[in-house]
């Protein structure tokens, strides 16, 4: 008894109390939950054509998707890939493909070909829905494997068009799914490795947004006159999480913007009258240092949420003096983690104070403990070491691979995150560092063993090591140590050429460094660590 009390006091949780959360239902009729109540209120306006669709609007077009998709021969248990920017039909894809019982897996439609087919093939994807961008990048890939593939706008030989996908009658019955069927399908690369298929159930989901707008007081509160800017792109799960589902569940409007670009922001902020701005780090960095950019402009928004990546008392105080009458706070996530960890308790309908610089308390109906990352001893207050968080919220697991499954949730069914941080005597959390070899260009996953492999299939690279470095606007840029093969001339920008073509533009290469030989432990792993105080003290 005296181990299982000491186990208690490393145990953090919210200061928020418990609630009860109906996560045995579907995740479509939990972010419809509250129908009846905002039919005929606008729940999705398009911010590049202004169209608006109701909440009753909505519910029928992911119905008329489900069939749609249905008619494509999606059924339970499958795949659909939605390929796209943030724009409607997004929306109505992945709220039909889940009333099937199939699951979406999101991905960047500037992805390259390559870095398409690689997830599309291993999440073994049934239907592609994409735009003109995209298009040319997959059809070619789908039309070998007879996958059909669907258009938001306009018409493409082979593909079929979502307007005819949305044509027909609404699904009579959704599919009767199993609370922990998987429904988003979002890659990530997690601690170590490649990208993987993270399982994410109507369940986790479902929990997930319950932990932060749900409740007599939730710890995110949204409230239906809210117009949530949804600029951050749905293809990751922060803001398919915290803007789309989240916004569904609380009825508020969420306004879609296909990119980022700060006059049309400003534009769409004045003119829809946005109350919520989830943004990332280096989003809240230009909106701070734009002149173009004044207090008038910003003058409805109440709430800021940051996340993805770290965002530093300087920057989250100069920010502050901008947005005077906002709450800037954060929210922390990981894709596995179902996504959200913690949130800023200064966003609660009863708002806490908090701390500038710190990353929310832990959500509530969830259990977080730092570890030691050596001994793996639980640590108190104010000691760093890596977050575990545990609840029904976290991920079910990587799909295909029970082995990065089992490294990243424990026995006791401790996710581990590979963040370095520490939890405050008010329940704040700060993170400080990062175990896991993962680099994030403007809050951006790039994973280090993508690039290594791809580099190593230059001939004339005998071994490569990647690594970030510190960015003032990106956060992290990632680097390349290079070992060249005997005689080799290879030149730095022919490498990084190399890379660029084969990459999305946030993966891309941005220094090379020539190296004799990467640093590696006994087993082999490369010692990321030792190459980043290489790059901190100026010796490559
Ligand atoms: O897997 P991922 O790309 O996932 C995310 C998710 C971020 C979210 C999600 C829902 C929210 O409401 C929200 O506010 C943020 O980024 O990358 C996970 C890693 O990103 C770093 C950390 O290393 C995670 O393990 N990261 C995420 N948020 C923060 C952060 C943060 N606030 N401060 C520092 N690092």
């Amino acid at each position: 008894p005296a181990a299982a009390e000491e186990k208690q006091e490393v145990v953090f949780r919210s200061k928020l109390p418990d609630i009860e959360i109906n996560n045995s239902q579907s995740l479509q009729a939990y972010c419809f939950g509250k129908m009846p109540e905002v039919a005929d209120h606008p729940c999705l306006i398009d911010g590049l054509t202004g169209a608006s669709y109701t909440y009753a609007e909505v519910e029928s077009l992911s119905r008329r998707a489900a069939a749609g998709l249905r008619r494509m021969g999606v059924r339970r248990g499958d795949v659909v890939m939605n390929l796209l920017r943030n724009c409607p039909e997004f929306a109505f894809a992945f709220l039909g493909a889940a009333r099937l019982g199939a699951a979406t897996t999101t991905a960047n439609p500037f992805y390259t070909p390559h870095e398409i087919h690689r997830q599309a093939e291993a999440a073994g994807a049934r239907v592609v829905v994409t735009e003109a961008c995209a298009v040319d990048k997959v059809r070619a890939w789908a039309a070998e494997r007879g996958v059909p593939v669907v258009t938001v706008d306009g018409r493409f030989e082979g593909c079929a068009e979502f307007a005819e996908l949305i044509d027909g009658e609404e699904l009579e019955a959704d599919a009767d799914v199993h609370p922990d069927d998987v429904v988003a399908l979002p890659y990530s690369s997690g601690t170590t490795g490649l990208p993987k298929g993270v399982m994410l159930t109507h369940r986790s989901l479902i929990t997930s947004v319950a932990q932060q707008v749900d409740g007599e007081n939730p710890n995110l509160y949204f409230r239906k006159d809210d117009v949530v800017l949804c600029l951050l792109p749905l293809f990751h799960i922060y803001s398919l999480n915290s803007v789309l589902l989240a916004g569904l569940r609380a009825g508020s409007t969420i306004v879609i913007m296909r990119k980022f670009d700060l006059h049309a922001l400003v534009d769409l902020v004045r003119r829809h009258r946005v109350t919520i701005a989830p943004f990332v780090p280096p989003i809240v960095v230009e909106i701070a240092k734009s002149p173009r950019v004044t207090a008038d402009d910003l003058a409805n928004i109440r709430m800021v949420m940051s996340g993805a990546a770290p965002m530093g008392r300087e920057l989250q105080d100069a920010f502050m003096a901008k947005i005077p009458n906002a709450v800037l706070g954060q929210g922390y996530g990981m894709t596995e983690a179902g996504p959200v960890l913690a949130m800023c308790l200064a966003f609660a309908k009863e708002p806490f104070q908090v701390k500038s610089g710190s990353c929310g308390t832990v959500v509530r109906n969830a259990e977080l403990m730092v570890v030691d990352p050596d001994t793996g001893a639980a640590l108190g207050r104010n000691q760093p070491g890596e977050i575990c968080i545990r609840g029904e919220q976290i991920m079910k697991g990587y799909l295909n691979d029970p082995e990065s499954t089992k490294n990243t949730i424990d026995k006791d069914g401790w996710l581990h995150t590979g963040d370095i941080g520490y939890v405050d005597d008010d329940d704040e959390i700060f993170i400080v560092d990062r175990l896991k070899e993962i680099i994030k260009y403007k809050g951006f996953q790039v994973p280090p063993a993508e690039l290594e492999a791809l580099l190593i299939t230059h001939p004339e690279i005998k071994d490569a090591a990647v690594v970030s470095m510190k960015d003032d606007l990106a956060g992290e840029i990632p680097v390349a140590f290079v070992v060249r093969t005997e005689g080799s001339e290879l030149t730095e920008d022919a490498i990084k050429q190399f890379v660029a073509k084969e990459v999305v533009f946030y993966k891309k290469i941005h220094k090379v460094f020539f190296t004799d030989s990467i640093p590696k432990n006994p087993s082999g792993k490369i010692l990321r660590k030792d190459l980043r105080a290489r790059l901190a003290a100026g010796v490559h």
